[in-house]
């Protein structure tokens, strides 16, 4: 073995092929969802099932060669074959469907022959080893080529020395099994680990949209790995069984890369997809040892095999990458990535993780540009949730494609699982549709249902695509079938809608008395595709449901004396409504008392199973997305004068608890509503409360006693965003009262004046059914706190200083005096934002014609635009080189919040002199340099900080014999204004 010992031989690791690992402890059920099934049928399942230990099942594939033939290839990459001398070298299954009695599968023949041979020094000694080559660990078909490969295929090399190296082999077949061809891609001189010898060739395997050939190879070149690609008809045409070394003209392959790709695994999972807006579609290939064990997808161009782009996982070890798939789940025509991270951990940082995996969806925006991922979470701990991940064609065909991810060990025994995710124009619905249990427990290896999965072909030309799960370890692979998907359009029509119980003109049979009553028309239409010209619906209409069981129900139907009726509804064709009409008539007043609460009648429908046909077909089922059920509600008249006729005058007005809102602030709002009824009845009263765009509603107000605690609902109506609030059924006559709705104004920075509510009560009544309209127009105003600190340093200074004299025409910085710095914080408290704001400082800059603190630079941070007056430096003196703040500065200026009266405690406290009080110069007495900043805007809790170094003109100090004092902490700081959409004028004056 010439593999270097870092490296290793093949069978030192733990080989990529192997299923990953089984674990037998699983943590139990920790999710028990609700158990839809939609729309999969799991009655007429067809489950083939092979030999046993064989793994039958480790791959499947649909094989529809043509529109009126259909069957189920099965791989058993460890079953025994009639290969003489060959030991579980693996075999691929044809199973037609549908299936025929007992002798489902049959093997096909792709290869009959022992090892080939070659002679060696006058003996004939075997070139390769197909006993345990997990021939068929990958199968796939393709408008009739079907490919199969052994990945584990081991050939001699052409070294002296014989070596066994795991290149792996495939198979090809076309013309309905009449011809074979074999393709070794990794089968050439370029031996060993670090070339191709342990490629494991076809450990994962797809074919692109027209028909070539992809295959990874994950352990060429030390477990970089590679992708190769082919077409069919060069395989076909260059393919010799004598020749074992043929090199193939058209192949493409991935190169070596740089040592620190070893060990990566590209090509672990393949696909193909069209990322890069051309019609040529991309190769996509799992990494998911690669970047450091965060596992990688790379996008590869199929022209030339470069690298385009990559989607990087999240988490160390959770083999991103371990599957890939490509579908478009949202219909928007560009193709979509979704990985798996079966080992995806939980909580990777808690004291608890939890290895439940996990699937990311990539949806593309455009040409290689996808939106940030969404996942998909396993919920069951050793679950391996995202081991497989399948494209499945549109399945309820409602025009987005779906998927399945299996999750191989979840559930009872670790028998396996199956999720169902319908796609969406966002992506994929979060909660799958439907579960697929895996139903076969097993002994020495997980059953692994889900393990593999394969769906978008329609085995049964019912016009649905359906389904195949593999489960490996006890060889059994099902085929699902999807159930055709009937929408219902359902309705129910009242006549009239509120009812005058004096007004009787029905008559029950056998009776004298008339009642009152109204009309009931069923309405119903289906929809689907490929569902049967005649559906049968079963319909079941409740009357007054809102009494509970028990009470006396109000209406009954004129027919039967009942308050339900259960009734077939045969609707012939789509699209046109079949109705069916009945006559509900209400009991005598007597018999009652309840005349306020509505009469709610609803009617649920299902598929009548017994219009179906008894076969093969898979039965129909009901949109699940579609509720079942349709209600609506009639109301007695009540509170309507002699006449009869119910005419409200219903009067709204309404106001905001505050006069107006402040940009920045939170703003709590309340609008106290007040609704009134000063004529007859209104039924279904509402009112109906228009929201700005600024707003958002956060509530109805229940402390207050005054106002009412009315239940009110958050709608949306296309962009229209409402609260609707139930003011009764009806809203009786002399109601008045008050309600209380709670809102913020969070987005208040592009308004400009005012924002508006709009509002209106409105009922169902004929005659004058609405209330006024009012527009509550609230005010805005933009409101801010802002304070100015600052900080000097040093504190003060005492003259004269040791061992230093002024220069007397000081030629550089130094030579002036000692250094003064201060710096001013504008700080805006909020909550508006500010802006045009001019900050003044008056500098004590000169007295009789003396200068005093000497500027030499300004430096400002934020939006700051100074200019002085007159001019800093106005000698020019050589400034020293700017240094480095002190900690405490740089502190201050990075982090306004840091107190700057730390800065006493730094500073030792020099006595000042009793004796002779200090004159104190400040901008009335002397004259001052005039810095004038524009500020610009500054939102509430942001700071502008303007930093003046300055030099005390110690000379002047010196000449009078003058001891300064400036306790600059002492400056008149922490001045409050209110800043409006005016300019304000700050002004800063040196004392
Ligand atoms: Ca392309
Ligand atoms: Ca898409
Ligand atoms: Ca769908
Ligand atoms: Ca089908």
């Amino acid at each position: 073995m010439s593999a270097r010992p870092r490296r290793g031989p093949r069978g030192s690791r733990a080989p990529p092929l192997a299923p990953l690992c089984c674990f037998s402890a699983a943590l139990g059920m920790l999710w028990s969802p609700a158990s839809q099934a939609f729309n999969l049928d799991v009655d007429k399942l067809t489950v083939y099932s092979g030999p046993e230990g064989s793994y039958f099942g480790y791959a499947v594939d649909f094989h529809i060669p043509a529109a009126r033939t259909a069957s189920v290839l099965v791989g058993a990459p460890k079953a025994n074959t009639s290969q003489p001398d060959i030991v579980e070298g693996g075999a691929v299954y044809y199973c037609p469907w549908p299936a025929e009695g007992s002798a489902q599968c049959r093997q096909i023949p792709f290869d009959n022959t022992n090892n080939r041979k070659i002679r060696v020094n006058g003996t004939k000694e075997p070139i390769e080893f197909k006993s345990n080559q997990w021939f068929g660990a990958t199968v796939r078909a393709h408008n009739g080529k079907v490919v199969a490969c052994a990945p584990l295929y081991h050939w001699r090399t052409l070294k002296p020395t014989p070596e066994k190296d795991p290149v792996g082999t495939c198979y090809v077949a076309i013309q309905n099994f009449s011809a074979y061809a074999e393709y070794s891609p990794c089968r050439n001189s370029n031996a060993d680990p670090e070339g191709q010898g342990y490629c494991q060739a076809g450990f994962s395997l797809d074919f692109y949209k027209n028909g070539d050939l992809i295959v990874g190879g994950p352990g060429s070149f030390y477990w970089q790995g590679q992708v190769i690609t082919a077409s069919i008809a060069d395989i076909i045409a260059n393919y010799s069984f004598k020749d074992i070394l043929r090199k193939l003209a058209g192949e493409k392959q991935t190169d070596v890369a740089p040592a620190s790709y070893d060990d990566s695994y590209l090509g672990y999972s393949v696909a193909a997809g069209e990322f890069t807006g051309d019609s040529q579609q991309e190769l996509v290939a799992g990494v998911p040892r690669g970047a450091q064990n965060f596992g990688y997808v790379s996008i590869i161009n199929s022209t030339d095999m470069t690298f385009i782009q990559n989607f990087t996982g999240e988490q160390m070890a959770s083999y991103f990458g371990y599957t890939v798939a490509v579908s478009d789940v949202n219909n928007d025509g560009m193709d979509d990535v979704l990985i798996g991270a079966p080992l995806f951990m939980e909580r990777e940082f808690e004291s608890s993780p939890r290895e439940v995996g996990q699937v990311y969806l990539y949806l593309q925006e455009s040409a290689l540009v996808f939106r940030d991922p969404q996942v998909l979470a396993g919920t069951e701990v050793f679950g391996r949730f995202g081991s497989a991940v399948a494209h499945l064609g549109d399945l309820n065909q409602d025009g987005y494609n779906d998927i399945a991810i299996g999750a191989p060990f979840a559930g009872k025994d670790q028998r396996g699982k199956v999720l169902i995710y319908n796609g969406n124009k966002n992506g994929l619905n979060t909660k799958p549709s439907q579960i697929l249990q895996g139903v076969w427990a097993s002994q020495a290896v997980p059953s692994g249902f889900g393990f593999t999965l394969r769906g978008d072909s329609d085995i049964d030309k019912n016009d649905y695509p359906d389904l195949i799960v593999g489960a490996f370890g006890t060889g059994k692979v099902a085929v699902y079938r999807a159930r055709p998907v009937v929408t219902v359009g359902a309705q129910l029509i009242l006549q009239p809608v509120i009812i005058n119980l004096e007004n009787k003109t029905c008559l029950i049979p056998e009776s004298v008395a008339p009642v009152a009553c109204f009309s009931l028309k069923v309405c119903a239409s289906v929809a689907g595709q490929n569902i049967a010209n005649t559906i049968g619906l079963t319909a079941e209409v409740q009357l007054d449901t809102l009494k509970q069981k028990g009470a006396i129900k109000r209406t009954l139907f004129l027919d039967n004396h009942q308050s339900h009726l259960v009734f077939p509804l045969m609707i012939k064709g789509q699209k046109s409504p079949q109705c069916q009409d009945f006559i509900v008539y209400l009991r005598d007043e007597t018999e009652f008392r309840d005349k306020l609460s509505p009469i709610n009648i609803s009617v649920n429908y299902s598929l009548d199973e017994s219009t179906f046909q008894e076969g093969l077909e898979v039965k129909p089922i009901l949109n699940y997305y579609r509720d079942n059920v349709v209600t609506e509600q009639a109301h007695i008249l009540v509170d309507c004068g002699e006449d009869n006729m119910c005419i409200p005058d219903l009067k709204l007005s309404a106001r905001p608890d505050k006069p107006q809102v402040i940009i920045g602030d939170e703003n709590h709002l309340m609008l106290i509503i007040n609704a009134r009824n000063e004529g007859e009845g209104a039924y279904e009263a509402e009112l109906f409360v228009l929201i700005p765009e600024e707003a958002d509603y956060v509530g109805i107000e229940r402390s207050n006693k005054a106002l009412r605690p009315l239940s009110c609902e958050y709608k949306m109506d296309n962009v229209t965003r409402m609260v609707v609030c139930d003011l009764g059924n009806p809203m009786v006559a002399g109601t008045n009262f008050s309600l209380g709705l709670r809102f913020t104004v969070p987005r208040l920075e592009k308004t400009n004046m005012s924002i508006n509510f709009d509002l209106q009560i409105r009922s169902s009544n004929k005659d004058n059914p609405d209330s006024n309209f009012v527009s509550l127009q609230i005010n805005i105003t933009a409101v801010a706190q802002v304070e100015i600190r600052g900080v000097s340093h040093p504190p003060q200074i005492v003259l004269p200083i040791q061992n230093w004299e002024p220069e007397e025409e000081p030629r550089k910085e130094e030579g002036v005096g000692p250094l003064v710095e201060h710096i001013y914080e504008l700080h805006n408290i909020g909550p508006s934002t500010i802006s045009d704001t001019l900050l003044e400082v008056g500098w004590p800059f000169s007295a009789r014609d003396e200068f005093l603190l000497y500027i030499f630079h300004i430096q400002t941070l934020g939006p700051l635009r100074c200019q002085t007056n007159p001019d800093i430096n106005p000698q020019d003196i050589k400034p020293a080189a700017p240094w480095e703040d002190t900690p405490e500065l740089s502190a201050f200026l990075r982090n306004s919040t840091i107190p700057h009266l730390v800065r006493r405690r730094d500073v030792p406290q020099l006595e000042p002199h009793r004796q002779s009080p200090a004159k104190i110069l400040n901008c009335t007495n002397i004259e001052c340099l005039q810095i004038s900043c524009a500020v610009g805007r500054l939102g509430g809790g942001e700071s502008a900080v303007l930093k003046v170094r300055s030099r005390l003109w110690a000379k002047t100090f010196l000449q009078v014999n003058f001891k300064l004092q400036p306790n600059v902490t002492e400056y008149r700081v922490g001045q409050r204004c209110r800043a409006a959409h005016h300019p304000t004028v700050f002004s800063l004056q040196m004392q």
